[in-house]
């Protein structure tokens, strides 16, 4: 990009500035690309929007841009394999969604000729700055597993403090749509992903966490360092605190490496009884060390952890802990923490208990779509039929086999893309009985099973298998997308699955009764 180029996109940095004739291609039209067109057509920007996929639902959004003003709209494999032009020229910005890894063509050929690539998130950073409004202040979130509890736990305490404030990135709701709300927000609580960090360049969070760090995504970013290395830029330019995980010492030397603004401190949390200058738990007290002049000597009491929920699994005080870590930050109350957090709903597939019958518990785990959610799981339990597998994206099982192979009475695999976890179960557990649920389901046509049909089976095979004591785990540790639509729709899978079956036995018992 020429120096011109450069110097027009650092003038971009509010909603007032010239972004008029700006040409600029938003890759992906799923929910942030669309917002992202949406709000770059408001700004008077030229703006062609490209999708690999060519399907109704994308016909849909891209004819409602075209109906707005987007300058061209183009769908279909045959689209993505290059850079497109805009008006005979190349775009001089691209914003990139989520999914489009810097691998991908067209992305590959934007960098390579210079052209900046943002995340809907950098554009959002830019354009909140508006004449006759307040930008909000964002507490931003990060990590590889919890992201999306803590940021609903940050949400919930800054709202009981009385803010204007609402959860937005990767949880769901672009940030943009939040950005052009009527509503004049205090705060925003920022769920990034690594992809999104890796596209975004300039935010100065308040607040940063990242809450963990294991291997995920590795196929996007190619490689683990990398995907560390994206996490880590999300502590750049924090002003206020840079909240470590004090268990995770990767996330300390991240805080040491980040280039901050002055006087921002570093704090940590932890689940094991604070130091000086971190939130954490003392006799099953959620405590602060951090935000009070006294620290040396004592501490503000938040919250008992038996307020937030009946179970509190170890990585559910950890959030809260670092949510508290966050909000304090922005100086809400302390009050306020204990009304956010005892007020909160973890909400469904996260560790929740779906049935309990015959001193058999069955546990609806759909979120723990890595190992080392699904580690926090397992962790939890000590006598498990595992229901296991799914879409692995390149990530290695031997580590979490090995930790939990004791609690392991049998192993369930649901999924297409298990060999990994297959080979892991027969080193590292070679005791544990293992079932190909998928491969047991193939039609005798040799048609494939649907992902319900799989589930449905899989519950099946483990009722027959458990015993007084057991449970029964469906915490995959593996994406969905092989079988399902997505974690939500798989974790409904079984909970239907598991209702279905305590339906059968409950009229087994009434038929049962009248013949007695
Ligand atoms: N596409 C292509 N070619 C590609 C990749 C994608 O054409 O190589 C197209 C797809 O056809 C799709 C569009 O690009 O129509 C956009 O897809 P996207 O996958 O980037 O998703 P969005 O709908 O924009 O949703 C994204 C996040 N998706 C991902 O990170 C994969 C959502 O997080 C997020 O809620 C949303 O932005 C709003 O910020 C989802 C997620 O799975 C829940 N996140 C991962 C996670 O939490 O682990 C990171």
């Amino acid at each position: 990009m020429s120096v011109n180029a450069n110097e027009k996109l650092d003038a971009l940095n509010s909603w007032d500035a010239n972004w008029s004739g700006l040409r600029v291609l938003v890759a992906g039209l799923g929910l942030s690309g669309f917002s992202a067109a949406d709000t770059l057509i408001e700004l008077g920007a030229v703006v062609t929007v490209l999708d690999g996929r060519d399907d109704e639902l994308n016909r849909q959004r891209g004819e409602t841009l075209k109906i707005v003003g987007a300058h061209e709209v183009l769908l279909g494999a045959a689209h993505v394999a290059h850079l497109p032009q805009i008006d005979g020229q190349a775009p001089e910005l691209v914003i990139a969604s989520p999914g489009w890894n810097p691998r991908h063509p067209v992305i590959a050929e934007a960098a390579e000729a210079g052209i900046a690539v943002w995340s809907d998130i950098e554009l959002a950073w830019r354009v909140q700055n508006r004449a006759g409004r307040t930008a909000p202040k964002w507490l931003v979130i990060t990590g590889t597993n919890g992201k999306t509890t803590t940021v609903g736990m940050t949400e919930a305490i800054l709202q009981a403090q009385g803010l204007k404030a609402i959860a937005v990135g990767n949880v769901g709701t672009p940030i943009l749509d939040a950005v052009r709300d009527p509503v004049e927000y205090d705060v925003f609580a920022v769920e990034l992903s690594s992809f999104q960090l890796h596209y975004t360049h300039s935010i100065s969070p308040v607040a940063s966490v990242v809450l963990n760090i294991a291997e995920d995504h590795v196929d996007w970013h190619d490689g683990f360092e990398n995907y560390k290395a994206a996490k880590a830029k999300i502590y750049e330019r924090t002003q206020v605190a840079a909240i470590f995980n004090a268990e995770e010492p990767v996330t300390i030397s991240m805080v040491e490496d980040a280039d901050v603004i002055e006087g921002c401190r570093a704090i940590g949390f932890t689940t094991n009884t604070p130091s000086i200058s971190m939130v954490g738990v003392v006799e099953g007290l959620l405590v602060d060390r951090a935000y009070l002049d006294d620290r040396r000597n004592s501490a503000v009491e938040l919250i008992a952890l038996n307020e937030i929920s009946e179970i509190v699994p170890r990585h559910t005080a950890a959030n809260a802990a670092a949510a508290s870590a966050l909000t304090r930050a922005y100086g809400v109350d302390p009050e306020a923490v204990l009304k956010g957090l005892s007020g909160f709903d973890a909400g469904a597939h996260r560790i929740q208990a779906v049935a309990r019958k015959n001193d058999v518990l069955w546990i609806n785990d759909s979120k723990a779509t890595n190992p080392h959610a699904a580690d926090a799981s397992l962790a939890a339990f000590t006598k498990v039929i595992w229901i296991a597998g799914g879409l692995s994206k390149g990530v290695d099982y031997h580590e979490l086999i090995a930790k939990h192979a004791q609690r392991l009475s049998s192993v369930l695999l649901i999924g297409t893309d298990i060999q990994s976890l297959r080979s892991a179960l027969a080193e590292k557990a070679p005791e544990v009985p293992v079932f190909d649920i998928t491969a047991q389901s193939i039609a005798d046509d040799g048609t494939a099973p649907s992902g319900t049909q799989v589930m449905t089976r899989a519950v099946r095979k483990a009722a027959e298998l458990a015993v007084a004591g057991d449970t029964v785990l469906m915490a995959p540790a593996a994406a969905s997308m092989d079988q399902f639509t997505s974690y939500a729709q798989r974790g409904n899978a079984f909970i239907s699955a598991v209702g279905d079956l305590m339906d059968s036995d409950s009229s087994d018992q009434d038929s049962n009764n009248k013949q007695q």
